[in-house]
């Protein structure tokens, strides 16, 4: 088999640079290890920034994310019993974020991808990447991740395989500097039939800590805690969660948090990580596979989807007009962005989470930050900016 962009996974880079590319005239073919199933109903993020859902409009895959997508012209930030409302909009010159979960992005990728005529491949097995080094490189694989070994023979690879796949690994060490920061706290998301309890996304550190009231649809609403990342999830009894979620989110004025059958639960870790440079020869890595944010920010999607944008942009100059200087600068250009998501994601971490480490002199500056954001429009301008997608050259 032979393309000119050969691409490690199914996930959004993965796919929003299939797309991206084919609108330059590049060919493309996606090399996933799960099923077409499995990708399309996997629960993980839920916001997509401003610019975000204007690419999907542009190429025309919207559709669907605006006629099913929560558009939120604010959050809703809440400490200590009280909460404050942060008009991204009104901050933002008009900017909005969408609430559509990354499954139905996926969706919507991978239907026009198949209908355009894109080609990818799920379910496949020992991916393992070949000549970055050379003029030729190329990527092995088995189909039906048993099948016979075959050779995808590409112009370049893109590891965009997230942050367990082989596409970092590819990267000799002596090649690579890795920045890591592990959270000692996790968090537990829950999916409930229940209807919206508030107009908007709340962010709040009371009590115990951290709680996230977010939503999916008018019936089906995802929620938040922080927990300690090595609980077993058995030790949490809906019971249990209900109590942290009243507790955390609650407010004196009357308000209270919808209950409602609990179909779906899981513990996630938290971390922050940078892989420097993202490139090696003709291997280039996006998204996930370079860098991981707590997604406190809502950023790990957003970050995925800017890193592919700015790859297409140098894969498009350099078959166009024989341009390097795009790819050779691509790593540059992404961590100016990543590390501002980063910064942010670990600032909104910090902020927002309860940390038994620190002592309650710094748990006071968390609350002297949200009162900033409360009190200073500066600092709320920030925040909402961030929160929106900085723009592309900040
Ligand atoms: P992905 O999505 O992990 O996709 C990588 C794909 O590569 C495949 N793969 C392989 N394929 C072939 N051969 C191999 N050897 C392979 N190894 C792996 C995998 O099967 C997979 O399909 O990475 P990508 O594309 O970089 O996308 C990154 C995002 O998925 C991730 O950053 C976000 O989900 C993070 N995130 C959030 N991001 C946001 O922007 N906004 C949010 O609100 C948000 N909330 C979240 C989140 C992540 C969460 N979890 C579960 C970690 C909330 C949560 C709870
Ligand atoms: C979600 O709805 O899954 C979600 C929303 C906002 C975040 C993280 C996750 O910051």
């Amino acid at each position: 088999m032979r393309t000119q962009i050969g691409i490690i996974g199914a996930g959004p880079a993965g796919l929003f640079l299939a797309h991206l590319l084919h609108r330059v005239g590049i060919g493309a073919i996606n090399l996933e290890s799960r099923s077409r199933a499995d990708v399309e109903s996997t629960i993980r993020a839920g916001v997509l920034e401003h610019w975000v859902v204007e690419l999907m409009n542009e190429l025309g895959i919207g559709e669907r994310m605006m006629a099913e997508a929560h558009f939120h012209t604010g959050i809703t930030l809440q400490w200590n019993g009280a909460r404050h409302h942060l008009d991204i909009e009104g901050l933002t010159n008009g900017k909005r974020v969408a609430v559509y979960p990354q499954h139905e992005v996926l969706k919507d990728l991978i239907a026009a991808r198949l209908s355009h005529g894109g080609e990818i491949v799920f379910d496949v097995g020992d991916t393992a990447i070949r000549g970055i080094d050379t003029q030729t490189p190329a990527i092995a694989f088995r189909r039906d991740r048993t099948g016979d070994l075959e050779t995808l023979h590409c112009d370049y690879v893109i590891g965009a395989d997230g942050f367990h796949g082989p596409g970092r690994q590819a990267i000799p060490r002596g090649h690579r500097t890795e920045y890591q920061k592990v959270y000692p706290f996790g968090w537990l998301g829950i999916l409930t039939e229940a209807p919206l309890s508030w107009h908007e996304l709340i962010y709040a550190n009371q009590g115990d800590g951290f709680a996230l009231l977010s939503t999916r649809s008018p019936d089906v609403q995802r929620m938040y805690i922080q927990c300690d990342p090595t609980d077993d999830i058995a030790a949490w009894s809906d019971a249990r969660i209900w109590e942290q979620l009243h507790a955390r989110l609650g407010t004196s004025d009357g308000w209270a948090l919808t209950e409602g059958r609990i179909f779906q639960k899981g513990i996630i870790p938290l971390r922050s990580f940078v892989c420097e440079p993202m490139q090696y020869g003709r291997l280039f890595l996006a998204g996930d596979a370079a860098h991981i944010v707590p997604p406190t920010g809502a950023k790990g999607l957003n970050l995925a989807v800017a890193d592919v944008m700015v790859l297409s942009r140098a894969l498009g100059a350099r078959y166009a007009r024989n341009s390097q200087e795009g790819l050779d600068r691509y790593s540059e250009v992404c961590l100016r962005r990543i590390w501002k998501g980063e910064r942010f994601s670990w600032f909104m971490t910090t902020m927002l989470h309860r940390n038994h480490d620190e002592s309650d002199f710094e748990r006071r500056i968390h609350f002297a930050d949200l009162d900033l954001i409360r009190t200073l429009d500066a600092a709320a301008r920030s925040v909402a900016e961030n929160y929106v997608g900085l723009p592309f050259d900040a």
